[in-house]
């Protein structure tokens, strides 16, 4: 049987012809076939990237030079040719990994699974492969294949254990993409590079390390929608359980993966992974020390689950095979989170009640999982339109009763005392009988009883030629920032409006964020609170340049009165027809105390 699938393996993939290379979006249609081994996925919701490769031992450093950004396109930044590159193997030599202490650390971090790059855009296989000498077994001094040690120890932990591959980009290859540096692009035949290379590594990984829960494809390029589809069919003969992520390209896949350091600004019906590298970069840079704290981890985790996807954390060991004491420390550190709320994480979904100022929620059958990131000072907590029949609400640690009463059909639950520090308390609501929608058309909670209120562009309805648009932007290179706003408001007709629930009589401060451009600044604009306008002109903060940083600017504009509690409109606009205004990230109401 198994010789069979291999041989029927060979005929599907040896059908690839030559095309273009297009990646089209995530196919919904596609996510709607779930993969019968989904589930595992759906419930792990907290998984470990791992980075490593030849790029970790030069840690972004070339020539005396130090890159920022990705370490792992430090081959493409510093255009440092193929040979020159590849020499470099001669010098790796990780003595210091140890497969088993890597699991044990995963384990701890509550990590349910694990993706580490087999093969990253320069070529290198950190495995030991047939098919190119170029691997840490041929060319390296270590002789070893750290990812059957690692895979083995993985597992052992009760872990899955996936691949990365990047099986178009190949900077090593004369055929493979992504290298003008060295190799005429034009002259370049992809077909050949997968049927020479990328094919055959991609089938050594999946006939010759276990069952891999994921195989996680990145940058794709060089093939049709028809061949990717019978390169995925081909290899799902040759692993049928594993999941490969939607970077398969051409809206493949068996679950979606957004964009790096992306999340969904609401929940989404779809089966969809968030990734984040814990620093900057995700492979090791020795001067990236910019760590994710344990705070940042847990509150990215809970933000991530309230939308119903998994988060993906990066981690990017150094070429002598250390993972960075900081992401060992804060791994650890979340993991003892986890120990005690896992329960309010794993095999969740996302919660019915839309993220409030007090935080965010996830869910299971007859259970709300509230995540209290900040306590109000009067310590009630809203959950507005919560038609559910409460039965009790109580601590997740210690399952200590919480007091909780209805008004109308809001539920208010009475927040125990906290530790100012923690990251995140959780506690628990049980209800019976069914569980309403998610209401992504609810007015947003504002409340007079927490420092600051954020009104996020998602929520706006906007009017004539203003759009609701996720912009990408990098500080660093390769560190993708996203961020939603409002776009192409140009004149009065192109307005956003968003519709809250003032929770309390108080006066607040109206602070705009936005992103304007030299052209868009010194416009006049238009805060309306309930009809009630309010004046500004635009300040300037800087130009949207995906290659730079999209720098936001938090401009109070105003201090209004609210009398008394109840459902508001307010609208931003254009007062004059010009440029586009600004792209507006977020409306800020702080009350005045
Ligand atoms: O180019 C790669 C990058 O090096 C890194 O592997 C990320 C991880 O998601 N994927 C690509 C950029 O999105």
């Amino acid at each position: 049987m198994y010789i069979k699938r291999l041989a029927l393996a060979a005929l599907l993939l040896g059908q690839l012809t030559a095309a273009h290379a297009q990646d089209e979006m995530w196919d919904k249609s596609a996510s709607g076939r779930q993969h019968p081994n989904i589930q595992w996925f759906k419930e792990a919701k907290f998984g470990l990237f791992i980075h490593w490769g030849l790029y970790s031992k030069l840690g972004g450093v070339w020539n005396n030079k130090r890159y920022y950004g990705s370490g792992e396109w430090l081959m493409n930044q510093a255009k440092i040719p193929a040979a020159t590159y590849a020499a470099e193997a001669a010098n790796f030599n990780p003595v210091n990994f140890n497969a088993e202490a890597w699991a044990a650390l995963a384990k701890d971090a509550g990590i349910r699974y694990m993706v580490i790059t087999a093969k990253h855009h320069e070529g290198f296989a950190m495995y030991d492969s047939k098919v190119s000498d170029f691997n840490i077994v041929k060319a390296s001094p270590y002789k070893k294949d750290p990812m059957k040690a690692l895979a083995n120890a993985t597992r052992k932990q009760g872990i899955q254990f996936g691949f990365y591959y990047s099986q178009f980009l190949d900077w090593h290859e004369p055929n493979g993409g992504g290298n003008r540096w060295d190799f005429d692009e034009s002259k370049k035949d992809y077909q050949r590079y997968y049927r020479e290379k990328s094919i055959p590594q991609l089938k050594e990984l999946m006939t010759q390390y276990g069952p891999l829960g994921i195989v996680w494809f990145d940058m794709p390029g060089g093939l049709t929608k028809q061949q990717t589809q019978q390169l995925v069919d081909s290899l799902r003969i040759l692993q049928p359980n594993s999941l490969f992520s939607s970077r398969v390209g051409q809206g493949l896949g068996d679950y979606r993966d957004f964009g790096d350091s992306e999340v969904p600004p609401a929940p989404i019906n779809e089966v969809w992974e968030s990734i984040y590298t814990h620093n900057d970069s995700w492979g090791y840079i020795e001067h990236d020390m910019n760590f994710k704290s344990p705070r940042e981890i847990i509150r990215l985790l809970a933000n991530v689950a309230s939308k119903g996807g998994n988060l993906m954390l990066n981690v990017g060991p150094d070429g002598k095979g250390n993972i960075p004491y900081y992401s060992e420390q804060y791994l650890k550190a979340t993991g003892r989170w986890l120990a005690q709320n896992g329960e309010s994480i794993y095999a969740t979904s996302y919660g019915f009640i839309p993220a409030q100022p007090w935080g965010v929620t996830t869910a299971k059958p007859g259970k709300l999982y509230l995540h209290v990131l900040v306590r109000p000072q009067d310590g009630k907590l809203l959950l507005p339109n919560c038609k559910v029949a409460v039965t009790k609400v109580y601590t997740l640690i210690g399952k200590k009763p919480v007091a909780f009463s209805t008004a109308g059909a809001d539920v208010i639950v009475q927040a125990p005392p906290m530790e100012a520090q923690s990251a995140n308390t959780v506690l628990v609501l049980e209800y019976k009988g069914a569980t309403p929608a998610y209401d992504a058309a609810a007015p947003v909670t504002i409340s007079a009883q927490v420092p600051v209120n954020t009104i996020e562009a998602i929520h706006a309805s906007t009017s004539d030629s203003a759009r609701v648009k996720s912009l990408t932007y990098s500080h660093y290179f390769g560190d993708w920032k996203h961020a939603v706003c409002v776009t192409n408001m140009q004149g009065p007709a192109d307005s956003a409006s968003f519709k809250v629930r003032i929770t309390e009589a108080a006066d607040f401060k109206v602070i705009l964020e936005y992103a304007c451009g030299t052209e868009s600044a010194r416009q006049e604009g238009e805060l309306q609170v309930n009809g009630k306008p309010y004046l500004f002109r635009t300040l300037r903060s800087s130009e949207f340049d995906k290659s730079n940083p999209l720098m936001f600017i938090q401009h109070a504009v105003a201090i209004t009165t609210v009398s008394k509690p109840g459902v508001y409109t307010i609208v931003v606009r254009p007062l004059q027809q010009g440029k586009e205004l600004f792209k507006l990230k977020s409306i800020r109401l702080e009350p005045v105390r």
